[in-house]
């Protein structure tokens, strides 16, 4: 992260612990540092170093070459394995719920925002009054208010290091936390313009790229669409995008690291605009037109682009966008049964796989595009202010709000997750599943024993697991 640490607050270290039904109240733990090649699956791949003659350096084309060319593929026959590969031992089961935080005063239903980590531990943010963080890394669950003054839809994503940075607004500015060393820290985020506040309960989008830069969108107080990319100590913030009205912004990161926004526009019959690199700045279309009430946007494996969008008008489905080389979108509807939705959500599978994109919006909608065809699927519970984060192929998590009228607000996990042991060190880190801590004992969220993956002085080994 590269953020001006001026004038920053620190973080409140006196967060409650109440995720689910986890004892005790530790916090996120030491540092959560990756070791070199593991979990992080950050490393540019090795290539054309030479190896012995006649014998090639990756026979199995992943991207990492074999050890005899200094490589660290620890299979040089199997793509499916390689320092950069998911080892969770996740796959696709039945789907179940569970309570992640409350206490949240009001009906607020605020948007969540979700992420999983490389080494399965789940992170989930919301901040409609005060910016609240949950995660099931590190030693225990852990739940803490960061910031009594964040506000709006909150963006959470994770440095290559497995790092949570969540960007938020604190009434007009957009604020930025980040865990590093093992603490929180709150930073105005500098070189911005006010954002506006009224619009989308303050919406604003952060995504971190392969080299840990990171990059954002939000709504400034012109109602314009705003881009900016962490530089150094600062944001540099680009010229506005869109004329004024807009709203709902969403951003993806395509595996360049180029940016694809979507956003919609208030003004006249309204409609959603699509924006990518072009030259020196940035390049619109329009994807379809109406007024847009929410909007997301995912880049799938093969870089393919594509938007889901909610219309405002009655009776206005849930449509997914899909653009084509020539530039032209086309569009599928997810019919009768998608309308009235308040929010929804897109992202696309890491991995090849069958399944490739996933979608979910109110309620308890689910669907993944698999096979050229959209299976849909009825997840427990049902709730508002939907996140989505997919793990490896086809693991999926949901972040959503859900309230008991006018008492408060909780936030709830929704997942298909299901731990199987392979038997197989998919990412070369010496075990069967994810060694972040490098202690030569698997997580237990990646189907190990390891009570504290970001530690490597606890484990069941040691027998420092007992609390
Ligand atoms: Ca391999
Ligand atoms: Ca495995
Ligand atoms: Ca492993
Ligand atoms: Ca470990």
């Amino acid at each position: 992260m590269e953020i001006e640490p001026a004038g920053g607050r620190a973080a409140s270290a006196a967060g409650r612990s109440q995720m689910s039904d986890a004892p005790g109240g530790a916090g996120l733990g030491s540092s959560g540092r990756t070791h070199s090649g593991a979990a992080g699956g950050s490393e540019p791949p090795r290539a054309g170093a030479s190896g012995s003659p006649g014998v090639p350096c990756d026979a199995d084309g992943d991207g990492y070459d074999a050890p005899a060319c200094g490589g660290a593929d620890c299979d040089d026959s199997d793509s499916s394995v390689h320092p950069g590969a998911w080892d969770t031992n996740a796959v696709a089961g039945d789907w179940w719920a569970e309570f992640v935080f409350g206490d949240i005063p009001g009906d607020t239903r605020g948007k969540t925002s979700i992420a999983v980590d490389r080494d399965g531990s789940l992170h989930v943010s919301e901040a409609s009054e005060g910016l609240r963080y949950a995660s099931n890394g590190g030693a225990t669950r852990s739940y803490q208010m960061l910031d009594p003054l964040g506000r709006g839809a909150p963006s959470l994503a994770l440095t290559p290091s497995g790092e949570p940075v969540i960007a938020y607004l604190v009434e007009d500015a957009v604020w930025i936390a980040l865990h590093e060393n093992g603490r929180w820290s709150l930073l105005p985020a500098s070189g911005l313009e006010p954002a506006n506040t009224a619009r989308n309960g303050g919406g604003v989008e952060l995504e971190i790229d392969a080299n840990g830069r990171s990059h954002l969108v939000y709504v400034d107080a012109n109602e314009a669409v705003r881009y900016a990319r962490g530089a150094d100590s600062a944001f540099r913030l680009e010229p506005r995008l869109g004329t004024s009205s807009a709203l709902v912004p969403a951003l993806a990161l395509d595996p360049s690291g180029a940016p694809h926004l979507a956003f919609g526009i208030g003004d006249g019959n309204g409609r959603l605009v699509y924006a990518t690199r072009c030259s020196s700045g940035f390049c619109q279309s329009d994807v379809a037109t109406g007024p847009m009430k929410d909007v997301d946007i995912a880049i799938d494996i093969t870089g393919g682009v594509h938007v889901l969008h909610a219309g405002s008008l009655l009776d206005a489905p849930i449509v997914h966008d899909i653009l084509a080389r020539d530039g032209s979108w086309s569009h599928q509807s997810f019919g009768a049964d998608s309308v009235d939705a308040f929010s929804l959500a897109i992202a696309a599978s890491s991995v090849k796989t069958e399944s490739t994109l996933h979608v979910a919006w109110d309620g308890n909608a689910y669907a993944r595009f698999e096979q050229n065809v959209w299976v849909r699927e009825r997840t427990p519970w049902g709730g508002v202010g939907l996140s989505l984060a997919i793990e490896g192929a086809a693991v999926v998590h949901i972040g959503r709000t859900d309230f008991r009228f006018d008492v408060n607000t909780f936030v709830e996990h929704v997942t298909n997750r299901s731990v199987i042991k392979d038997g197989v060190d998919s990412n070369c880190d010496g075990v069967d599943g994810v060694d972040r801590d490098a202690d030569g004992e698997a997580s237990i969220q990646s189907g190990g024993t390891d009570c504290n993956d970001h530690d490597p002085s606890i484990s069941s080994r040691l027998g420092s697991c007992s609390r």
